[in-house]
């Protein structure tokens, strides 16, 4: 099952996990596009060198001198597969594979995946919690690569698979799958939005119950397979003031997650930790009681009657617009912070959302100017240098019962870290004024 020769491309946490695992169990080769370009790596690399003598390090450029038949390559999810290092992995015969196929293929105990382009995280979590009991932990995308959680025996996987991970590998064989949506990201990645949909749906091709949501066709499993469809059976719905988890209603203001697209990812969650046995009273329990994640709607504060919420995760233009869609009072009461990489996406269907919720907009980030021209005509806007400077002027404009949104549609890494280092720093921004 391990190959007799790998090669890891990037060195990342997923290439380190990779190296953690196979050393000593394979001929090991390591390559990354961005030694020698970026000092973080370059470090990375070196100190890799030190701690694992039998593993190989290789210049991007000499690949083909160890790309061969007998060698499988794990790539990292980060790198495309139209990058010129791939074409030259595949034309020497190497196979093409990544760490959660290798972790597929070495565990023996249920596994669920999720995916899709929003809630993929508080999903995978929520699963998590309501399968604890049973012995199940989650990793993959959601922050600990799969290869690492093989540390310690467990009855069961909870698997967040992103689209670049599930385009690098053969479908796996799943107990429980869903994709919770689809709509238009990483078009960076991906050079098309039909290349992006058929990674994720890629998911159900080998699972055993596929869970999918009626209400939107993009969610569908293809190709036939044992199925819930979530709003497609009374058991199994979002119900008005409702939703119904194998039968059981439970009013939507005792759960412990906000907004309509979680209210859906609630029922979703519970449909596949039953598959995996979970009984229905811990369901609705794990339902009311969990209250997700950071960064993910979070309210930071209550200033003057004004709340600060930080949505740092939303990265995307539709979780920008679910976010402003959730917040709504029926006029426009948001202050919305939005930009920063806007990933080659359009802003276009921004635009009524902004102009429905948004009493106005501060714009930050490098691609500000490109957002502005797709949104701006739908609501006052003005530009900021800083996330500091973006809260003060919000500040300005808010009144009792508006809401202050970080909801950026972006990505992050124009000014910050990622998504959290941003987060992180509107949260103490909100607090330092609070105090
Ligand atoms: N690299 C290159 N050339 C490139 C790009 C990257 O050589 O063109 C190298 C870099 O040196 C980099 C390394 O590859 O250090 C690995 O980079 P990576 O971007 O694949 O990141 P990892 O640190 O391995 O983290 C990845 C996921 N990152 C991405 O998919 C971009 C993490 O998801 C995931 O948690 C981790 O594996 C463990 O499984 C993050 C993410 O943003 C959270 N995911 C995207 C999303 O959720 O939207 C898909």
């Amino acid at each position: 099952m391990i190959p007799n020769r790998t090669l890891v491309v990037g060195i990342g946490s997923t290439g380190e996990s990779c190296i953690r695992f196979l050393s000593g169990r394979t001929d090991l080769y390591v390559t990354d596009t961005r030694v020698g370009r970026e000092d973080s790596i370059s470090r990375r690399f070196r100190d890799l060198q030190r701690n694992f003598e039998n593993v190989e390090f290789i210049a991007p450029q000499d690949v083909g001198t160890i790309a061969d038949p007998n060698t499988v390559a794990l790539v990292s999810p980060g790198i495309p597969l139209h990058d010129p290092i791939i074409d030259e992995i595949r034309a020497r015969g190497t196979r093409i594979s990544c760490d959660v196929a290798l972790f597929c293929n070495l565990v023996d105990v249920p596994l669920i995946g999720i995916t899709g382009t929003n809630g993929k995280t508080t999903t995978t979590e929520l699963i998590a919690n309501m399968l604890r009991s049973k012995g199940f932990i989650s990793g993959g995308n959601i922050g600990k690569p799969v290869l690492d959680l093989l540390e310690i025996p467990v009855a069961g996987y909870v698997l967040e698979l992103s689209s670049f991970q599930l385009e690098k590998m053969d479908a796996p064989r799943l107990s429980g799958a869903t994709v919770l949506n689809i709509t238009e990201d990483h078009q960076d990645h991906h050079r098309t939005f039909h290349e992006y949909a058929a990674a994720k749906t890629r998911i159900y091709a080998q699972c055993d119950v596929a869970v999918y949501n009626k209400n939107d066709p993009s969610t569908k499993p293809t190709q036939k397979t044992s199925e819930i469809a979530v709003n497609g059976t009374k058991d199994w719905c979002v119900r008005g003031h409702e939703i119904v988890i194998a039968g059981e209603r439970v009013p939507i203001e005792n759960l412990g997650l906000t907004g309509a697209q979680n209210h859906l990812n609630i029922v979703v969650a519970a449909a596949l930790a039953h598959v995996c046995g979970a009984d229905v009273n811990h369901l609705v329990e794990t339902a009311t009681s969990y209250e997700g994640l950071p960064h993910r709607m979070q309210l930071v504060s209550e200033i003057d009657g004004v709340r600060y919420v930080n949505d740092s995760k939303a990265t995307n233009v539709a979780a920008t617009r679910a976010a402003l869609e959730s917040l709504s009072n029926g006029s426009p009461n948001v202050v919305l912070l939005a930009g920063g990489d806007a990933k080659g996406a359009s802003f276009e269907s921004l635009l009524d959302p902004i102009r429905n919720h948004a009493k106005a907009t501060i714009l930050f980030g490098r691609d500000a100017e490109m957002i502005a021209e797709a949104v701006g005509r739908a609501t006052e806007y003005v530009y900021s240098d800083s996330l500091e400077v973006a809260v003060t002027q919000a500040r300005k404009i808010a009144q009792p019962g508006d809401v202050v949104l970080l909801s950026p549609a972006c990505a992050s890494f124009d000014m910050f870290n990622d998504y959290v280092h941003r987060g992180n720093q509107f949260i103490s921004i909100v607090k330092e004024i609070a105090s």
